[in-house]
């Protein structure tokens, strides 16, 4: 079949629309068609270049919402007409990492996603008869998509696309990072360096955990009305200081905070935010994404003083498992999400919620198809 997509042929180059060939799905397959799709940072770091496994040409998106179209031979979890969420982390239940029930990181595909190609070692996409990779195992980017059976969430069917699309990555990462992997107490102290569309959901999970104090830390000012929103106690644009930023959120927080997330990707932040941490206990989690050659470093009297740092994909949720209680969290009210789409756009446009991304303009854009 025909799908239109937004193609990134080279890295730094703006997407383009065009109508690419489809192959259906193959054994243990589904295909889907892609209601809606957030923008997360993690598509423009590819775009730009910085993504170690970054191919080209391919269809970026891993944060979309659809419904079932068609299913390949074997598949037995959802039918045609089922509503879901691609997820880019599985859930084999099958495999070491899924039966250890110690982590979300099912191996079950990963290779072959990271070469973007499906288990077969192939690509459904193509243009003018040249393969076009997927992203993530998701491609969220295209109108319809396939993926494996084993990556997609089924969900409620009275979530709006428009707004459920977010769980695939933002709001899961955010919100998981905080229950699933920190596993935040209530009056523990907090801080969220980074406060655009995964540092948000961090902070309302941090509110929803009962934390008592939540810093926000930003180097964009009109990020503070943002987290206050969400329930951000306090807040700290470093570039406003006239000193460091770690002894001012040591002494903010009378010793070190309790949790500490790195939602940036910067790796100088990332230090920061151990530093920040309580000595004994204090816990940084790293979320951001660090640009390829990029490494993290602290003295190990850091860590030897107790403080752990640790990190997480996905907000360490098991997506089928998880996904769609998020959507009824959302749904029930526990969560919000609507106020953080701020742009919902059209296909064509969508390089512009790329650059609404770059100038600090957005928190989520959404493409609806
Ligand atoms: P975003 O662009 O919406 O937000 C980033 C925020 O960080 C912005 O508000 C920006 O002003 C702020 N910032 C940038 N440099 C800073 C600095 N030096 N100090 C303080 N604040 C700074 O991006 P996003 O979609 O929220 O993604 C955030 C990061 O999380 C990215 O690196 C992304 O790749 C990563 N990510 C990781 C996972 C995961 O599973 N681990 C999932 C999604 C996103
Ligand atoms: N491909 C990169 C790593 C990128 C990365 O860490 N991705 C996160 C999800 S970001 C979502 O916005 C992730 O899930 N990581 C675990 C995994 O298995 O990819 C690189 O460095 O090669
Ligand atoms: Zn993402």
């Amino acid at each position: 079949m025909k799908t239109r997509a937004a193609v990134a042929f080279e890295a730094k180059k703006p997407l383009e629309i065009v109508e690419v060939d489809l192959e259906g799905p193959k054994a243990g397959e589904v295909l889907v068609e892609i209601k809606a799709t957030g923008i997360c940072h993690t598509d423009a770091y590819t775009l730009d270049g910085f993504d170690s496994e970054g191919i080209f040409p391919s269809i970026l998106g891993h944060e979309g919402a659809g419904i079932i179209r068609e299913i390949g031979a074997g598949v037995t979890s959802v039918k045609p007409g089922d509503h879901v969420i691609p997820l880019y982390t599985p859930e084999c239940r099958q495999c070491k990492s899924c039966l250890s029930q110690k982590t979300n990181l099912c191996t079950a595909i990963r290779a072959t996603q990271g070469k973007g190609v499906m288990p077969d070692g192939t690509s459904r996409f193509s243009y003018k008869g040249k393969p076009i990779y997927h992203y993530m195992g998701c491609s969220t980017f295209s109108n319809f998509t396939v993926l494996p059976e084993i990556a997609v969430a089924k969900i409620r069917e009275d979530a709006p696309f428009d707004k459920s699309c977010y769980i695939g990555c933002g709001v899961t990462t955010g919100v998981g990072a905080v229950v699933n992997t920190a596993k935040v107490t209530p009056g523990s102290n907090v801080v969220v360096f980074g406060l655009g569309g995964i540092g948000l959901n961090v902070i309302q999970g941090a509110k929803m955990a009962g934390a008592d104090k939540i810093i926000g830390v930003d180097i964009n000012d009109s990020k503070e009305e943002w987290g206050r929103r969400f329930g951000m106690t306090d807040f700290v644009n470093p570039k406003k200081l006239t000193g460091d930023i770690v002894p001012h959120l040591v002494t903010l927080t009378d010793g070190g905070a309790d949790y500490t997330f790195d939602c940036t990707g910067n790796t100088t932040v990332m230090r920061q935010a151990l530093e920040a941490c309580h000595r004994g206990w204090g816990t940084s989690i790293i979320i951001g994404v660090a640009e390829a050659g990029k490494e993290i470093a602290t003295r190990p009297f850091q860590l030897v003083t107790g403080r752990n740092w640790r990190g997480t994909a996905f907000g360490g949720a098991r997506g089928r498992t998880d996904v769609p209680k998020i959507v009824d969290w959302y749904m029930n009210g526990k969560i919000q999400i609507d106020p953080m789409i701020t742009h919902t756009l059209k296909l064509e446009d969508i390089n512009k919620g790329f650059d609404l991304m770059h100038e600090g303009k957005s928190i989520r854009s959404v493409v609806v198809f």
